[in-house]
């Protein structure tokens, strides 16, 4: 089916939500619409903070995993996310993070060890050097944080795609899953790993990745919301088992495409 098909048709599933909203009291509705508006690319913290109720939570939870067959379904694995030149790159590029700036971990470059584990062929933990020595690529693109801000950045390093093949990752599998070395984690779909811009990012800006900006590595994809792109990586697994993530498990829609 074309991309183009798939949008058409997508329009139903718009239908099959406002009817499912349709069914809702009004005060819960409210509340949909402001985790609708969030599914659009705007804050949740509100639609967080909002809801109360363990029914009303877990019918929102249905309509946000719903949300995230949608939007899986409609990814086009050939569709490029904008680039821009480097004169448009915002300084200073913004921190964020679920703590403030002085609390950032600490990671000892020398005794670094990349974990990567599930279903993978090669289960070695790699060094920083031998992930230098991969070929490298950079891009300039936008960064969106559901918090409301964006920013422009650049970011290189390995294409996570070519990182999948080299370890012999099961590349039917469903789930890539990322533990950080602040207590952060979250999980991407597989068509969003392989895609041509998602970089498993060892620089910012020609530089070696900062701490704030997530040293040692950080998966840098242009296609998803800021909360997908982990820092401070420490381990990659590969998985069939929904892995979820630190805001998705509090109501982040999962995919979290931008
Ligand atoms: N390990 C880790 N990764 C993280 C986060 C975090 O708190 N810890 N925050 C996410 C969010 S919400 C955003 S917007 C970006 C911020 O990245 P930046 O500090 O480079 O702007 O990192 C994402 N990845
Ligand atoms: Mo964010």
């Amino acid at each position: 089916m074309t991309i183009e098909a798939k949008r058409r048709l997508a329009l139903d599933g718009d239908a099959v939500v406002k009817e499912a909203l349709r069914r809702l009291d009004q005060p819960s509705r409210r509340l949909f619409l402001g985790r609708a508006l969030t599914l659009g690319g705007l804050s949740l913290l509100t639609g967080c903070a909002l809801v109360d109720e363990e029914s009303v939570e877990s019918a929102l939870m249905k309509v946000s995993r719903f949300n995230d067959k949608v939007q899986a379904w409609l990814f086009d694995p050939n569709l490029l996310a904008p680039t821009y030149p480097e004169s448009m790159i915002t300084r200073p590029f913004p921190f964020n993070a679920y703590y403030a700036e002085d609390e950032l971990p600490e990671v000892d470059a020398a005794s670094f060890r990349l974990e990567v584990g599930g279903l993978v062929a090669d289960k070695h933990a790699w060094t920083l050097a031998e992930l230098r020595a991969l070929p490298q690529t950079d891009q300039v693109t936008r960064h969106i944080c559901v918090e409301g801000w964006s920013a422009i950045g650049k970011w290189g390093g390995v294409k996570f795609a070519d990182f999948l093949r080299r370890v012999g990752a099961d590349l039917s599998a469903k789930y890539v899953g990322f533990q950080c070395a602040d207590d952060y984690f979250t999980s991407i779909d597989m068509p969003t790993a392989l895609h041509p811009q998602t970089l498993l990012t060892l620089t910012y800006d020609g530089q070696e990745l900062p701490a704030r900006y997530g040293f040692p590595m950080k998966l840098r994809m242009p296609t998803k919301l800021g909360y997908k792109n982990p820092k401070h990586i420490q381990a990659i697994f590969v998985t069939n088992t929904y892995p979820g993530g630190y805001w998705e498990n509090q109501g982040y829609n999962w995919f979290g495409g931008s």
